[in-house]
Order: C-alpha cells, then structure tokens, then sequence
C-alpha cells in the first residue's frame, strides 16, 4: 500500500512536469508522503535512507572510499532506473547499500585505529569556543528548495537567510551513519553536531518518533553496531569537532514515565545502551550532551532532584570522562530562554523558562561532583504563551524562530545556545490512520495537515521564517 503510493506520487510528479526539477545535493528525493523532485544531480544517487520514510540525494553510491566515489559516473547513468526500484523493491536495495558501507566502514576502521593510537583526544573546555559550524548541506538543500516554491520576493529572501544558521544532523537510523563519510570530511577544521537518536524501542511514551530498533529483536547488539559506525567515522576524521546530543528524550522518559509499561520495560535497556553510546563516543573523542528535557518536564519540583540522580549516575556510568560535558535542554521544543514573564500555561512552575531551569539543576549536579554544561535547543522559541498546556509538543502553531546560535551566552552554565531541531522538519503526522500518529500531532496547538516526523513541513516553514524573533 506505502509502495503503491509511493509510485503514484512519483507518477504524479511526472505527469506535473514536476520531473525536470532536481533535489539538492544532501536532499531528500523520495520517502512516504513526499512530493518533491525524485531526480539527484548529476554524480548523485537517490538512496534510501530510513525507507519508506525518506530517500536522500547521496554522492555516487555512498560512502568514502576513493573507488566510490570514482564510481559515480556509473552510478549517475543508472540514476533514473534507481528511482524506479525505488517504488518496487527499496527493501532489497537498501540492504545492498548498508552491506557495502559496513564492509567500508570496517575496511578503513582497522587503518583508523593504527594512525588514531597516536593521537589520544583531550577534552578542552568548551567546545564551541573560538570555531565554525559547520552548515549542514542536507538542511541547506530542503531550505533552498523551499525557497523554489515561494514567489514572493521579500519571503524568499528571508528564507534564504536561514541556510546561514547551523543545525544539527539527525542520525535517527542506522543507515544514515554512512552520510557521516561524506559529511565529516566536509566539515574538516570545523564543528559537526550530531544527534545520537536510534535507542532500541525509542520515544517509549509517545509514537510520532518511534524508532527502527527493538530490545526484543537483537536492538541492543544493533544499537552498538550503529554506535560503533559514529565512532570509527569519527576517528577517520580527527581534523573535525564532533559535538553531539545524547538521545532526546529518553533519559527524561525514565524519570517521569516509568508508569506507561512501554518505558519501564525499556529502562534498563535505555540505561545500558546509553552508557554503550558515552563510553565509546568518548573514547572518539565526541564533546557529548545527554538530552535532560525541558523545564516543563523535568524542571517540576518533583522531577528534578531525580532527574540530577539519572544524570549524575549516567555520567559516572560513562566513566565520568570530560567529552560527556554536560546536557542538552529544550530540544526541540519552544520554551524561550528567558522569559518576559512566566508562560500562564506554566502553571506556578518556578522554573517556567530555561535559564531558571538550569540554574536550578546545575547547583545539584555540582553537588554531585559533576561540572555539567549545558546547551539549549532556541530553533522554535522566538513566540511564547502560544500553547493551551505546557506538555504540548507537536507541531504547535505560532512558533517562530529563535535566538540564533551563540557562546555568548550571558550564563556561566550554557556552553551555546544552539538551534537542534531543524526547523521546518514535521515532529509527527496528523494523520489519524498513520502507524506512528500520536493524538499531540492532532491536538489543538497542532498545525495540520502535518507529513511524517522529519518529512519537509513547507507551511509550518514559512511560519517559522514570518514569526522569527529576533526577525529575519
Ligand atoms: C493516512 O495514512 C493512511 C495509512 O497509511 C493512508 O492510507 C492515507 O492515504 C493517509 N492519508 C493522507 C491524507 O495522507
Ligand atoms: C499511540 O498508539 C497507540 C496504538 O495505536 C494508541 O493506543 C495510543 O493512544 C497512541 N498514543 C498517543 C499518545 O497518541
Ligand atoms: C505519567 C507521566 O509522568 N507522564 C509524563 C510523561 O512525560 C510527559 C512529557 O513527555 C509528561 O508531560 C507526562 O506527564
């Protein structure tokens, strides 16, 4: 049914003469719901990445090695007859993608580790300090081509202006660690972020970001595989800062919703895997910040003692190195940074932005010996009071975007204000009917209708960009 639809809007695009446009370089080209170009510039392959979610423009047929990559011109020959598997038979040809990018990956791992054992990384500081971001070119793709499909000028200007804004690179499949070869050399002598996001049985409590992994299929076994991947690209490319954030949501799941059975079930599994994740991308020398939620989450006076316990014991559990540097809050989410006054759906919460949130938990850390930093997600947060509760998350309607990223903090315990969320990517479908609708992604802050977690959300988009505070 997904395939036949999937064929449909490809036959659709076609029909449109939607066909002689083109998806970026780094772009998306396919996956369920999405009606944009199929077709990759020339030396670029449509390739599945998390199908039949999405299919991203990748050079040649993935990967690093010189012989790939001198393959493409093959490969751009065969690029319309790819499109066309696409629709029938993506499974197979997906396993024959990640199947070379592991022997690839385990190829050069072993050259890594000889030339790496001379260089042990050392931790310095924060950071941020005195580097580049490095632009996501796969961002700058869906940015650009959002551009193509507004007429006015002054809108399309300031859409533009966007693509100048770092975010960070989702890798929320195992599949998706191969665009780390082609991403990191990219960003040598500057910073890639990264969001670690593909824990077994992911987003326990709620289903628009439910993952690929599951603990009763082999998920842990995989989760380490897919974490070794992100170290073994990291360390073949040290001239390159890897910051990451560790697993949105999960830790925070585990302090409040231990009560829904599906979080409880996956505790220990999220705990051990988690640790897996710190200790080895520690050792890749990875500048890491566990997700610790948001101030309406965890910043309640009941959650946050127990949550300061959960992240001091993750801490430690990852060996107390200093690349675990501290915590990522509001990922995602809209909370401002500092609010003019408390939100009235804060309902009498002291700590009703982010700043009183972490200046409340990074005492209590401290006490507990770890000198926690932090980074805060302010991609959506440039409109407040626009939700009817505080836990709505999905799509809220309203949002703008926020503070631009920034070491100039104004707070001795925020490393940067960062934008994590790439805005303009959907958090969930409003579909009813869809595997993965969750009731938030339908609810009365929710702008609809809404594509699939991480599918293109043009009019939210547009939003975002005619809201932005500061202004675009
Ligand atoms: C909603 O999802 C169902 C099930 O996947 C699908 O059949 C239907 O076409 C979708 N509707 C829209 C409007 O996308
Ligand atoms: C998630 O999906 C399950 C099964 O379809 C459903 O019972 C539950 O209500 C959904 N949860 C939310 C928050 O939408
Ligand atoms: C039962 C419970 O504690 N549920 C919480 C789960 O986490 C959400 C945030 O995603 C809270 O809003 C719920 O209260």
């Amino acid at each position: 049914m997904k395939f036949a639809l999937t064929a449909a809007t490809v036959v659709a695009a076609f029909i449109s003469g939607a066909v002689a446009q083109t998806a970026g370089q780094w772009g998306q080209c396919g996956g369920n719901g999405y009606t944009g170009p199929t077709q990759c510039p020339s030396g670029w392959v449509c390739t599945p990445v998390s199908p039949p979610w999405y299919y991203q423009c990748l050079q040649g047929t993935s990967t690093t090695s010189s012989s790939s990559r001198s393959s493409s011109s093959s490969s751009r020959s065969s690029s319309s007859s790819s499109s066309s598997s696409r629709s029938t038979s993506s499974s197979s040809s997906t396993r024959s993608t990640s199947t070379s990018s592991s022997s690839t990956r385990s190829t050069s791992t072993s050259t890594a580790t000889t030339s790496g054992s001379t260089v042990i990384p050392t931790a310095t500081g924060n950071p941020f300090s005195g580097k580049t971001v490095w632009l996501s070119t796969y961002y700058a793709a869906e940015v650009d081509s959002a551009a193509d499909q507004v007429s006015d000028a002054t809108l399309k200007a300031k859409i533009l202006k966007v693509k100048e804004i770092p975010t960070f690179t989702w890798l929320d499949t195992i599949a998706k660690v191969a665009t780390l070869d082609d991403y990191l050399p990219a960003a040598s002598g500057k910073i890639f972020q990264l969001v670690v996001y593909d824990l077994p049985n992911r987003d326990c409590h709620a289903n628009a970001s439910n993952g690929e992994l599951f603990f009763d299929q082999g998920g842990a076994a995989k989760y380490q595989g897919y974490i070794d991947g992100i170290a073994a690209a990291v360390k073949r490319n040290p001239s390159t800062t890897v910051i990451a954030v560790i697993e949105p949501d999960s830790l925070a799941n585990l302090v409040t919703n231990l009560s829904d059975p599906r979080c409880s079930a996956a505790a220990d599994g999220y705990k051990s895997s988690t640790t897996y994740a710190l200790k080895t991308l520690a050792a890749a020398g990875v500048y890491m910040y566990m997700d610790a939620g948001h101030a309406g989450w965890l910043g309640w006076p009941a959650n946050i003692s127990p949550a300061a316990d959960l992240f001091v014991t993750m801490w430690t559990n990852g060996g107390k190195s200093p690349f675990i540097r501290g915590l990522a809050t509001n990922v995602a989410n809209y909370n401002a940074l500092t609010a003019a006054s408390p939100d009235p759906a804060t309902q009498g919460n002291a700590n009703y932005d982010e700043t009183h949130y972490i200046n409340a938990l990074a005492p209590m850390l401290r006490t507990k010996g770890w000198n926690a930093q932090f980074i805060v997600d302010q991609g959506r947060s440039g409109v407040q009071n626009i939700r009817s509760a505080w836990g709505n998350w999905c799509n809220i309607k309203g949002a703008g975007f926020g503070l631009r990223p920034t070491t100039n903090t104004g707070n001795q315990y925020i490393d940067a204000i960062v934008w994590i969320k790439p805005g303009g990517e959907s958090d969930g479908t409003s579909n009813t009917s869809a595997t993965r609708y969750d009731t938030m992604c339908g609810g009365p802050d929710a702008k609809i209708p809404a594509p699939e977690a991480g599918q293109w959300f043009q009019a939210y988009f547009v939003d975002l960009v005619n809201n932005a505070n500061p202004a675009f």
